[in-house]
């Protein structure tokens, strides 16, 4: 969500949660950076008077909040302050564990009157902070799934209508533009025009807004001398070898275990490149309190000591599993090393690592193998191997023709790839965003 205050021009951006994490620290409170697509997509914000505004992430005693909020100021963020038993109601039982899945596609949730309810109070909460806004805007940075699944959640009409509320709404990409559209229609009789909604008196500008990365900061990390000697240090490392990346969220959207059942139907049909490829899967932990997510780890880890288990050696293993963050220097050298990124996200709004992996490729040419339910496949399904992740025999072979591709095709493909990114960044998305909302308010 996105805002300008009505008197100045300070833009405000609210979301359940802050970009940074507050920790105690020397009988005071510091405020340190934190991860997600959300972060990333806007790094490259050119806008310096902002405030940020959203729950630190803990319930934090009242006694503590002044020195709390001084930490945030720092940082041009503010906390929306939740007990925790309403936060814990509001994020992982109704948003991780109603909203999260509906959006996704998956028709199987588990929706209560309370839980529903810690979602409208919590949201109450946030509008009252921000209630001196004239103009605001909504931008999804999931999927808007087709009705069939969006029709089953028993709320889902006063859902529609809260995010009528927003002057500007944004997309990824015309699928989930055309899905909210055809649900605002059927199921409030709101009027869609070209680009409008008109709906109770109020006429709602709706646009799809390609979401982007900061290609920048990774060419300047690639330079930095200990990421280019770490570069090199993993080079010579695996100097036989053809290194396959993943780096995902551990979120059943991103499809691990499909990703883990491919890669061991690759192996079964290509033993003999066990020893010369290697994937190294990077899964972040996410959501570690919810159920569904502790068991998608343990599914996962399952996985990975299966394929393991039958095709490592003393000398060498084709899969390496690393379930916690890695520094963003690492994280770059990684990108850059790897001859082929493997995403195959089972629903994702859209998929920023796919875009990281590119704007790292300049001087190798990687292949992007990509799910074609990621929002990025919608941009980038000429520059890219494209495949349904249920299906690991197809995940297999677009491996296979990603692994064996000839340098010329790889050159080929990373160029479309390396325009689509570098025309897309996220200066260009709030740019053109907030350039829309300034626009509507005046
Ligand atoms: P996410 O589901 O979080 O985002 P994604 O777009 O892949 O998914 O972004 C993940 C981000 O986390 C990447 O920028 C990545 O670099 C970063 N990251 C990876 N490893 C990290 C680490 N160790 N430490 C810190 N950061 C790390 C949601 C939607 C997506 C949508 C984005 C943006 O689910 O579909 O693309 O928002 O709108």
């Amino acid at each position: 969500m996105a805002a300008h205050t009505q008197n100045q021009r300070k833009l405000i951006i609210a979301s359940n949660r802050l970009p940074l994490s507050v920790k105690p620290k020397d009988g005071s409170y510091e405020a340190t950076t934190s991860s997600g697509g959300l972060v990333t997509a806007l790094k490259g914000l050119s806008y310096s008077d902002y405030l940020w505004l959203g729950w630190p992430g803990v319930e934090i005693d009242e006694r503590d909040r002044g020195s709390v909020d001084e930490a945030l100021a720092k940082e041009n963020a503010a906390a929306v302050y939740l007990e925790e038993n309403l936060a814990q109601n509001h994020y992982n039982r109704f948003s991780n564990g109603v909203l999260w899945p509906t959006l996704h596609y998956q028709s199987e949730v588990s929706f209560d009157n309370e839980t529903w309810d810690s979602y409208q109070r919590v949201n109450q909460i946030f509008a009252d902070r921000i209630s001196e806004e004239a103009a605001d805007g909504f931008s999804l940075h999931t999927p808007f799934p087709a009705d069939d699944f969006w029709r089953g959640l028993p709320v889902q009409k006063q859902l529609l209508d809260g995010v009528l509320g927003s002057d500007i709404i944004g997309f990824h990409t015309d699928e989930y533009k055309a899905n909210f559209a055809g649900a605002c229609g059927s199921h409030l009789g709101a009027e869609v025009e070209g680009g409008n909604i008109h709906y109770n008196g109020r006429t709602i500008h709706f646009d799809k807004y390609v979401v982007g990365i900061d290609c920048q900061r990774f060419a300047d990390t690639i330079e930095e001398p200990e990421v280019q000697t770490r570069i090199q240090e993993l080079e010579a490392q695996y100097k036989d070898k053809t290194i396959i990346i993943g780096v995902d969220r551990m979120d059943y959207t991103k499809g691990l275990p499909e990703k883990m059942e491919g890669f061991r139907v690759f192996l079964d049909e290509h033993p003999e490149l066990s020893e010369k490829v290697v994937l190294i899967q990077i899964a972040i932990p996410s959501r570690e309190d919810v159920k569904k997510y502790q068991d998608l780890e343990a599914e996962v880890s399952k996985l990975v000591g299966q394929i393991t288990g039958k095709y490592a050696t003393p000398q060498s293993t084709p899969l390496l599993y690393i379930h916690r963050s890695v520094s963003f220097a690492e994280l770059t050298a990684l990108y850059s090393v790897s001859d082929v990124c493997l995403l195959t996200s089972r629903r994702d709004g859209m998929n920023l690592v796919a875009s990281e992996y590119v704007a790292c490729q300049e001087a190798r040419h990687g292949v992007l193998v990509l799910s074609e339910f990621t929002g990025a496949a919608a941009f980038m399904k000429h520059g890219s191997l494209l495949f349904n992740p249920s299906n690991a025999d197809g995940l297999s072979k677009a491996l296979y023709d990603a692994v064996t591709m000839e340098k010329k095709d790889r050159k080929k493909m990373y160029e479309e790839l390396r325009s689509f990114v570098t025309t897309n960044t996220s200066a260009k998305w709030t740019e053109a965003f907030l350039g829309d909302l300034m626009r509507l308010r005046e």
